[in-house]
C-alpha cells in the first residue's frame, strides 16, 4: 500500500487530485484542514508489483501535479532577486525568513521585513518635533509636504507648513498653490535664524512641516547649509528618496543624510520603478527606518504609512491581485 498526500483548497479540488493521480481506487485515509492552506487528503492504493520496482515513485507519473504547491521561500527568493536586492541584504532577508511561520509568500516577506527594517510611519496626529522633509533635489520632498498638509487638512488637525526653499525660482509657489486650495497660511523663511523664529510662531502647533531646497549629498557646501537650518531649532530631518536609483547610490545618498540627523526615509515614486531594491539597501545601510510610500502625483491620494505588510504589498503587486479577497491600501488617513 502506498499512501499520499494531496494539498489543495478546497476538498472538491483535493479530492478531484486524488482521483486524477491514484484513480478511483485510493481509499482516503485522512482529511485535515490547513489553516491559511486549505485542505490536505491523505490517500492510499495498493501498489501494483509492475509499478513498484526500481520507482521511487512510482503513481507519480511526469503529469503528476505539484501538490505542495510552489515553495513560499523560492517566491521570495525570486521577489528578491527580481527587485535586485543587493546579494548581503538578500541573504540576510532569506535566513530571517527561513525562521519565519508564514503561511504564504507574502507573509513570509512581511516577516523577513519586519525582523531586518523598523518601520516608523510619519504621526497623523501630534508630531513632538517639526519634521522637515530633506532630500537630493526632486526627490518629492513638496509634493510630500503638500500630501502631509492634505491629511490633516482632510482630519481638520492643525498645521503649520514652512518653506526654506526660497533660493531656486519657484521653489516656494509650488507649495503655495497647495497651501492656498487648502486655506493654510505659509510662511517662507531664507536663513536659519528665520526659521527659528518661525518654529516659534508655530511653538504648540500639532504637526509643523518644513519644506526644504533639494541638496546634491555629495556637495560640502550643500550639506553644510542644510545642517546650518537643522541645527537652528529641534527639527527632525526626514528623507526624501525616491525609488529606482542605482542601489549603492541610494546607499551612499542615504548615508550623506543620515549624518546631517536622518532616522527615517519617506520613499517616493513607488508608482515609477519596478525595482525596490535600492531604497531596501539605503535603508539598511544607512540605519533608517521606513516611514511613509508615496505611489501617485495625486495629493488627494496620499502616502501609505509603510509596515511590512504593506511594503511586502509594493514588492509583490502581482500577489495582491490574485488574493480572493483585495486589501486595499489606505492612502490617506490612520495608519495600517
Ligand atoms: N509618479 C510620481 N511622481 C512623483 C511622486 N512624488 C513626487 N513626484 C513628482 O516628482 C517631481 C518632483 O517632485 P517635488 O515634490 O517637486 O520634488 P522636490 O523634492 O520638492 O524637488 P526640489 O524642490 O526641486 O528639490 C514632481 O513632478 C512630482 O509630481 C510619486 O510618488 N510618484
Ligand atoms: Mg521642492
Amino acid at each position: 500500500m502506498r499512501l499520499k498526500s494531496f494539498h489543495a483548497p478546497t476538498m472538491h479540488e483535493a479530492m478531484r487530485l486524488v482521483r486524477e493521480v491514484l484513480g478511483d481506487d485510493a481509499i482516503i485515509v485522512a482529511t485535515r484542514e490547513e489553516e491559511g492552506v486549505g485542505v490536505r487528503v491523505t490517500a492510499a492504493i495498493e501498489e501494483d508489483e509492475g509499478l513498484t520496482s526500481g520507482h521511487a515513485m512510482p503513481l507519480a507519473g511526469p503529469r503528476l501535479p505539484e501538490p505542495l504547491g510552489p515553495d513560499p521561500l523560492d517566491q521570495v527568493s525570486e521577489v528578491l532577486m527580481r527587485h535586485g536586492v543587493p546579494a548581503d541584504l538578500n541573504q540576510q532577508l532569506m535566513d530571517t525568513i527561513a525562521g519565519v511561520e508564514a503561511r504564504d509568500p507574502m507573509a513570509a516577506l512581511a516577516g523577513g521585513l519586519d525582523g531586518v527594517f523598523a518601520f516608523q510611519p510619519l504621526p497623523d496626529g501630534r508630531s513632538p518635533r517639526p519634521i522637515m522633509l530633506v532630500g537630493p533635489p526632486g526627490a518629492g520632498k513638496t509634493l510630500t509636504v503638500a500630501k502631509l498638509c492634505a491629511r490633516a487638512a482632510l482630519a481638520k488637525r492643525p498645521v503649520g507648513v514652512i518653506s526654506t526653499d526660497t533660493i531656486r525660482a519657484g521653489g516656494t509657489e509650488q507649495l503655495q498653490a497647495f497651501t492656498r486650495v487648502l486655506k493654510l497660511r505659509l510662511i517662507t523663511v531664507e536663513d536659519p535664524m528665520a526659521l527659528a523664529d518661525a518654529l516659534e510662531v508655530h511653538r504648540g502647533t500639532e504637526q509643523v512641516l518644513v519644506d526644504s531646497a533639494g541638496r546634491n549629498p555629495y556637495s560640502e557646501a550643500d550639506m553644510k547649509d542644510l545642517r546650518d537650518f537643522l541645527v537652528a531649532a529641534d527639527i527632525e530631518p526626514v528623507l526624501v528618496l525616491p525609488a529606482g536609483l542605482d542601489a549603492m547610490e541610494a546607499v551612499e545618498m542615504a548615508q550623506a543624510f543620515r549624518q546631517v540627523g536622518a532616522r527615517r526615509m519617506l520613499v517616493t515614486r513607488l508608482d515609477m520603478a519596478r525595482r525596490y531594491g535600492s531604497i531596501l539597501a539605503a535603508a539598511h545601510d544607512a540605519g533608517l527606518a521606513f516611514a511613509d510610500a508615496s505611489a501617485t502625483t495625486k495629493v488627494a491620494d496620499g502616502l501609505t504609512p509603510l509596515t511590512p505588510m504593506t511594503l511586502a504589498r509594493f514588492m509583490m503587486p502581482e500577489h495582491e491581485a490574485t488574493t480572493q479577497q483585495p486589501r486595499r491600501t489606505k492612502q490617506t488617513g490612520t495608519h495600517a
